[in-house]
């Protein structure tokens, strides 16, 4: 079962200069700034609340951000739900007839396990789900 909206991921051209408009819209600086190269990001992370914004800004061309950035243009690219245990889950939505983008959780940016829904079975959202993880 979901727990709650851990992240919104913004996918951004410039994360630099992004970083500073995020900290005025939000009136709070990011608390980190992480680049996974597995994924072809660098990221930035917003406390508000109890959820975060992430900000992504690819590392390549052939990044998932890269590609969507070309495609749509800069904006919300996914919405992360925290989960309690990430494999359980997984199991749960392959048994649902959800397309789940990796077989196994893989790690994220910010001490995460990670596992991605394919947007096109999600109504068009792509859905990231998420679990603490202690390196
Ligand atoms: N939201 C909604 N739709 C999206 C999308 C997004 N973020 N990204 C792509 N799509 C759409 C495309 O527009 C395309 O639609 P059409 O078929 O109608 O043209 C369709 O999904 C397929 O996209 P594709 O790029 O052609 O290729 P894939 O099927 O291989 O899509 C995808 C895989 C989109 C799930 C993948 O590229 C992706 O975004 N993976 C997530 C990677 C990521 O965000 N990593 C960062 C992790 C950072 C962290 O740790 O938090």
């Amino acid at each position: 079962m979901v727990q709650k909206i851990e992240h919104i991921g913004i996918a951004v051209k410039d994360i630099a200069k992004a970083n500073k408009l995020y900290t005025q819209l939000l009136g709070v600086a990011p608390y980190k700034q992480e680049t996974v190269e597995s994924e072809g990001v660098t990221t930035s992370f917003f406390q508000t609340g109890e959820s975060k914004v992430e900000l992504l800004e690819a590392t390549k061309p052939e990044s998932a951000i890269a590609k969507f950035i070309e495609k749509k243009g800069e904006g919300i690219h996914h919405i992360a739900f925290a989960v309690e245990d990430i494999k359980t889950e997984m199991q749960r939505l392959r048994e649902e007839g959800f397309t789940l983008l990796n077989e196994k959780p893989k790690r994220g940016a910010d001490n995460k396990l990670i596992c991605f829904v394919h947007p096109k079975s999600a109504n068009g959202v792509l859905v990231e789900l998420c679990q603490d993880y202690t390196p």
